[in-house]
């Protein structure tokens, strides 16, 4: 069944779920369109809520990234199939989204002095109250969330590629266990020649 996931030419929403799609060797199309074009009206107004990411299977399509993460990952090792194991890695999904959710706010600002401030609060704030979370959480279960290499793993490192991508930081650096996390995700079959074959992404 062909499989296509439609987003920007950015990692945002979408690079955990290539990385999913990368991870369990499925073929895909990787739809990519240019932040600067958009909106494209003919696709946005297609679009169930006018966003992307959208992922279409045969003729079934989904949005809602943390939804298409999720679904794809309960076909791979990266779900557990136990409840309670699965709601440590929702809870873990959710924490990383508020995370963003924060940080966005940063992208939507287009005035520059009140941009700088929320950079400044963003990384001065936001940043070490989640990241110093995440960093507990992955050392004391053994370096992933839930114990074990999961589809929350693949969202945390995502997001804090995105984040670093628009803040122009590397906000990991101070947190060994995040920092180990994104070495090894990069480094699995399937992410790492995705990564070595992708271009730089670029703002
Ligand atoms: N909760 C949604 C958020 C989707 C979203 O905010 N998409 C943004 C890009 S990350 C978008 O499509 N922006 C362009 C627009 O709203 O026209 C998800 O996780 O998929």
């Amino acid at each position: 069944m062909a499989k296509r996931l439609h987003y920007f030419d950015l990692p945002g929403r979408a690079e955990f779920i290539r990385y999913i799609l990368h991870y369990s060797g499925q073929n895909f199309e990787d739809v990519r369109y240019e932040r600067s074009k958009w909106p494209i009206k003919n696709i946005k107004d297609n679009l169930p809520y006018g966003q992307l990411p959208l992922y279409e299977e045969g003729n079934k399509s989904l949005n809602q990234s943390v939804a298409i993460a999720r679904y794809l990952a309960s076909k791979t090792d990266l779900l557990p199939s136990d409840p309670w194991q699965q709601a440590i890695l929702d809870a873990a999904v959710l924490n990383i989204n508020d995370f963003w959710g924060k940080a966005v706010v940063y992208l939507m600002e287009k005035d520059p002095v009140k941009k700088a401030a929320i950079k400044k609060q963003v990384s001065e704030e936001v940043v070490p109250y989640y990241f110093s979370r995440f960093e507990k959480e992955l050392s004391s279960s053994g370096g992933h969330f839930g114990g074990k290499l999961s589809w929350a793993d693949f969202i945390l490192v995502g997001m804090v590629e995105t984040a670093n991508l628009f803040f122009g930081e590397e906000f990991e650096k101070k947190y060994p266990s995040i920092t180990a996390l994104m070495k090894k995700v990069r480094a699995l079959p399937g992410i790492k020649e995705y990564i070595a074959s992708r271009k730089p992404y670029a703002l």
